[in-house]
């Protein structure tokens, strides 16, 4: 059974919409929800999340329906969470009976189910661990059941206490393998760097169709599965744009309104691989308010610190609209492209707006310029921000910003070939 909460300001349609995600976040990790129930109120209560008459009533519901799960479609404070298994009788250790969750345990349930790589495995780990670490309880019986923390406590200290060391230590353990796996990543994108290529980083919605795109572009055999959070790892592949340019395109983890902060912390690295981007090519679901699903993106991009980076719109599954949802939709979005990785429509318009859009961004170069070249100079300071400008009896020594699509007139003066572009 699902609970949500319209809070505050929030309209009916924004707690309709989030309470269909949390239904496809259950049916996700394996759940069949079967009712939901919503309470209106200004903030959230302290002690039982909804008010406590609507919280008992949510519990004897769930029972009268024989439910399993009591899920909130927030996360609930330590206190919170505690208050409402006493309410509903919760035994943690019971095989069956109601057992309460909210929307990060459930968002981490998935994510533990779809972890892959090492890596991945040990961001879920980490994330799970900072996740469980405040919400401990000092049973007995939970103790001796898990068999946590015997023969490690000394006199005087609680079992509680041994378990939330037995966790911390386990935390540093898990730090310190992912910082190794940490190094290798950053190794790996800094001779990407080198090779001068652009990197185009998939950014959406999950299910939006990230995984699909990047197959339908590059042949990568990557997974595309209609569920949430498929895509945890990152995949890079060469991507041949028209005029035999070539960009690195980046396909990773789908977003989600509310991405519980616990796996932005732990994914952080993986997420660099975003916010290092020299584009991001936003990818949305057109069938389903877009307009909602860009919102929670850019939260979250804005979460992890990703402001400046210019976006590319990609509308896709447009093969699910009608004419008249299409015409509306360009009149909303006439910037985007529009696309449909399914039936392979719209895909060489998209590798021609990369293309465009890259041409448009400016990058650093240093250029050595004869003293009879003053066209050249004249040049930089009108199109490009110059950030140097130095004299010497070769010329004229210049750092300046200038966009990628001018670097075909300096290519002549460049005293070294700039990152992230090769002079064609
Ligand atoms: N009708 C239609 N379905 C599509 C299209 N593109 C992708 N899909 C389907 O949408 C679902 C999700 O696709 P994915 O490519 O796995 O989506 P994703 O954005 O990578 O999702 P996560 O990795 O889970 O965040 C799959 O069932 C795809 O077959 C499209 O253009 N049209
Ligand atoms: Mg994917």
């Amino acid at each position: 059974m699902l609970v949500g909460a319209l809070l505050g300001e929030s309209s009916a349609e924004d707690a309709e919409w989030s309470l269909d995600e949390l239904a496809a976040l259950a049916d996700t990790a394996g759940a069949d929800p079967i009712d939901t129930l919503l309470q209106k109120r200004d903030t959230a209560d302290a002690a039982t999340y909804l008010g406590k008459g609507k919280a008992k009533e949510a519990v004897s519901v769930a029972n009268a329906l024989d439910a399993d799960l009591l899920i909130f479609d927030d996360e609930l404070t330590p206190a919170q969470g505690r208050n409402l298994e006493e309410m509903a009788g919760v035994n943690p250790l019971a095989e069956r009976g109601l057992k309460i969750v909210d929307r990060t345990g459930l968002i981490l349930d998935i994510f533990a189910q779809h972890a892959r790589s090492a890596e991945g495995k040990l961001q879920v780990e980490l994330a799970q661990l900072n996740y469980r670490l405040p919400r401990l309880r000092g049973w007995a019986d939970v103790m001796s059941r898990l068999g946590g923390g015997i023969g490690t406590r000394g006199p005087g200290e609680t079992a509680l206490e041994s378990e939330r060391r037995a966790i911390m230590r386990r935390i540093q353990r898990v730090k310190s393998d992912l910082t190794d796996l940490e190094r290798t990543r950053r190794l790996k994108r800094k001779q990407r760097r080198r090779t001068g290529m652009p990197v185009v980083a998939l950014v959406g919605y999950t299910n939006a169709g990230k995984s699909t795109l990047l197959r339908r572009l590059t042949d990568a055999q990557v997974l595309v599965q209609n569920q949430l959070f498929s895509t945890l790892d990152p995949t890079t592949r060469r991507l041949q744009l028209e005029l035999g340019q070539e960009v690195l395109i980046t396909d990773t983890v789908g977003f989600v309104r509310k991405l519980p902060h616990q796996l932005v912390e732990a994914f952080r690295s993986t997420l660099e691989e975003v916010t290092e981007a020299t584009l991001l090519m936003h990818v949305v679901d057109a069938s389903r308010d877009p307009e909602r699903q860009i919102a929670a993106v850019d939260a979250v991009l804005k979460e992890i610190g990703v402001t400046d980076t210019p976006v590319l719109l990609a509308m896709n599954k447009l093969d699910l609209l009608s004419d008249v949802e299409l015409d509306k939709l360009y009149g909303r979005f006439p910037e985007a492209v529009f696309v449909s990785a399914a039936e392979d429509v719209g895909m060489d318009e998209l590798r021609r707006r990369i293309g465009v859009e890259l041409s448009k961004l400016k990058i650093e170069v240093v250029l050595d310029v004869p003293f009879d070249r003053g066209d050249v100079v004249a040049r930089a300071h009108q199109d490009g921000d110059v950030l140097e400008e130095t004299y010497s009896d070769a010329g004229t020594h210049l750092v300046a910003r200038i966009r990628r699509e001018t670097l075909g007139e300096f290519t002549d003066f460049l005293a070294q070939v700039p990152e992230g572009a090769r002079p064609r």
